[in-house]
């Protein structure tokens, strides 16, 4: 039995997340999940987004699972990560419906604990300034994951992205880690790109990467551009990976837009819930569940308004169970 620590978060963050364990609990695999509160309306509620609660629940878990961050993003996920450690931020970007999108299936593999997300930020007379932290310690670590994620998934090529051209210190270093990493791994292609660069060339080379590498923002930018690759954000999950923990997160925030209405499409979660299973050694199931999904994208009768249908997250979900 794994005992889950669920935190819903905000917005679509609890339909999601309900839509995901009707999922779980249809397989062979027992859960105990533990409900934690965080985000926006636990702010309003008890004065603090992430309360010291929440994080006990969530280190004493076997893994978390997380539906949505909104406003309070930076004291919700991002302190989570690195409450838990969580060094990686693992962001499969791959197509569900080649006929539609392409064969595109790549992985971005996300620094998760510095950058300008260390949230070093101060007013000054002019305006405001933000640090933006990089590490040779991270680097190399989050590097060397990623050469070996290619060489353990069989993958041939690691793109380094970065903008050292104009950071020529805090990118440059990162930049430098990445090719000291690959004199590791000369069986693996190496190549870097700009940042802005690669912005473009992921809309018009998609096909051409495989693993991608990359700083705390670069990577949160360019997985959503990778979700607009392949159907939208509802299609992209991802693990935040450390030593110890494991927390697992769709890529998408908690769409105000949608929130209540039940229509939020439920896969990314649901596909973020089987890194988790892989995570937890549980990678037969987590593959039954990836088949299941795409059959029942491809069948096109129960999905959500997203992807063409009509019906809601908790239907979907409900369809995807009953065919475990
Ligand atoms: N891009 C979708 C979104 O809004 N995600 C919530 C968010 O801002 N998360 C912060 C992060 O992933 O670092």
């Amino acid at each position: 039995m794994y005992n889950i620590a669920v935190i819903p978060g905000d917005g679509i963050g609890e339909e999601v997340v309900k839509a995901t364990t009707t999922v779980l609990d249809k397989l062979d695999v027992e859960f105990n999940y533990t409900h934690a509160i965080a985000g926006d309306k636990c702010k309003e509620e008890t004065g603090v987004p992430l309360p010291d609660e929440t994080i006990q629940i969530a280190k004493e878990s076997d893994a978390v699972l997380f539906g949505a961050a909104g406003e309070t993003a930076a004291d919700v996920i991002v302190r989570l990560r690195h409450e838990l450690s969580t060094f990686v931020n693992l962001r499969p970007v791959k197509s569900l419906q080649p006929e539609k999108y392409g064969n595109i299936d790549f992985m971005i593999v996300r620094e998760n604990t510095e950058d300008l997300y260390i949230g070093d930020e101060e007013e000054t007379p002019e305006g405001a300034i933000a640090r933006k932290k990089i590490t040779k310690a991270a680097s190399d670590k989050i590097c060397e994951y990623a050469f070996k994620y290619a060489k353990d998934t069989g993958r041939k090529k690691v793109t380094a992205v970065h903008k050292a051209n104009v950071l020529k210190i805090s990118d440059g270093l990162f930049k430098k880690c990445f090719y000291e990493t690959a004199e590791k791994y000369p069986e693996i292609e190496s190549n870097d790109f700009y940042v802005d660069a690669t912005a473009m060339y992921l809309i018009t080379n998609p096909l051409d990467f495989e693993v991608i590498v990359t700083s705390n923002l670069y990577g949160d930018i360019l997985s959503d551009e990778g979700a607009g690759l392949v159907g939208g954000l509802g299609m992209i999950p991802s693990a935040n990976i450390g030593d110890e923990n494991g927390l697992f997160e769709p890529v998408h925030g908690s769409a105000p837009d949608i929130a209540g209405q039940g229509i939020a499409n439920p896969v990314a979660t649901i596909l973020s819930a089987c890194m988790m299973l892989d995570y937890l050694g549980e990678s037969e199931s987590a593959r039954r569940i990836e088949d299941i999904i795409v059959e029942v994208i491809q069948e096109g009768k129960i999905v959500t308004p997203d992807l063409g249908g009509t019906a809601s997250t908790q239907e979907m979900a409900e369809y995807i169970a009953s065919k475990i």
